[in-house]
């Protein structure tokens, strides 16, 4: 069945996307042997987080892109583009806040666009895991870009921004959103900035603080910092002859498509960085790394879960609780006994 169901996704079938999506958020078996199947089909899409604050415009933003992309141009032909929204607070379909010619397009079934929601909760194996499986579905059936929305700036976005090749941060004028996003560290996994409603007064302001961040945050080789785990694995790249790259601000107004291509092409213009700095195998060397990491842990965890006698884990508890035993001393206790 799944081998099925990838090949027909393989072969542009809609339909069978649709089921394959599901079948791996889900974390059905049928899921693993599918994505088993399609692997060695991916490695080419573009992956773009985009995050912020709840309601600073990511889904209109990601309409507009995808939009955009769609648009035939002189250098290029248009773009496939698979979109997941990670746990939406509005839903993605169905809102006015859906781009009116793209929802046309979507009826009138425009295989090079592909929405979907998904929510966080109840998802297993962890959200990054499963979003890195609905990538992966998307990547093999020749998706070019693959854009993630996730609301917020918490660690599950920043372990997904970790999924991405590159990372947008939405900001809004006013709301301190920029403080916000700055107290949680999200402005370092950013690529590029993007203050959308910039038709809303104090987008001067918003954009001078993140100007200022951005300076603070920059001597050297942030770049190498932003997805994390890389300096755990190589050297910091040395400034080559692409540069390094200084993260954008842009200014967009999504409801009026203000500012969109302008953003479009900074993020093709970052493939193209991180194509010609080599960075663009070092993250995804460290994105694999990452999530084999994660996946091995939860692996290994599930089978001494399973493996565990009824009632070890709250008498080990009570004897935790009563200070019988230390957390070390629990944790050989509920080891022991050959679990891996
Ligand atoms: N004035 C103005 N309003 C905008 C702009 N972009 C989006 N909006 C409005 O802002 C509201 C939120 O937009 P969304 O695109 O749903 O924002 P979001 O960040 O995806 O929201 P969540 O997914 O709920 O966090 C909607 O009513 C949009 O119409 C803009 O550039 N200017
Ligand atoms: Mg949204």
């Amino acid at each position: 069945l799944s081998r099925e169901l990838a090949e027909r996704a393989l072969g542009g079938s809609r339909l069978a996307l649709s089921r394959l999506l599901t079948l791996v958020e889900n974390g059905t078996a049928e899921g693993r042997a599918a994505l088993d199947w399609l692997y060695p089909h991916t490695g080419r899409a573009h992956r773009i987080g985009v995050t912020g604050a709840p309601g600073t415009g990511k889904s209109s933003l990601v309409n507009q892109m995808a939009h955009y992309f769609r648009l035939p141009r002189p250098d290029r032909q248009p773009l496939r583009v698979g979109v997941i929204a990670v746990d939406p607070s509005s839903p993605f379909s169905g809102g006015a806040i859906l781009g009116d010619r793209v929802r046309m397009r979507e009826l009138a079934g425009d295989p090079g666009v592909f929405i979907r929601s998904m929510a966080s909760r109840g998802s297993l194996g962890g959200l990054a895991a499963t979003t890195s499986g609905l990538v992966q579905v998307f990547d093999a059936a020749g998706f070019d870009l693959v854009m993630i929305e996730t609301v917020g700036a918490g660690q599950a976005e920043v372990d997904i921004a970790r999924l991405a090749h590159t990372t947008l941060v939405v900001e809004a004028p006013g709301l301190g959103d920029d403080i916000q996003a700055i107290k949680a560290g999200i402005l370092e996994i950013a690529d590029i900035l993007v203050i959308n409603k910039a038709d809303r007064p104090g987008v001067e302001n918003t954009e001078r603080a993140l100007q200022n961040m951005l300076q603070l945050a920059h001597p050297g080789p942030r770049t190498f910092l932003h997805h994390g785990r890389l300096e755990q694995v190589e050297a910091p790249p040395a400034p080559t002859s692409a540069g390094i790259w200084i993260p954008p601000v842009l200014r967009t107004v999504a409801t009026e498509s203000a500012g969109i291509e302008e953003l479009g092409e900074a993020i093709l213009r970052h493939r193209r960085h991180l194509e010609a700095a080599g960075e663009w195998d070092a993250r995804e060397r460290a994105r694999l790394q990452a999530e084999l990491e994660i996946m091995v842990r939860e692996t290994l965890f599930g089978r001494w879960e399973a493996q565990l006698a009824n009632g070890r884990l709250a008498a080990a508890l009570d004897d935790l609780a009563g200070r019988r035993i230390s957390p070390w001393q629990a944790v050989t206790q509920l080891t022991e006994g050959g679990v891996l």
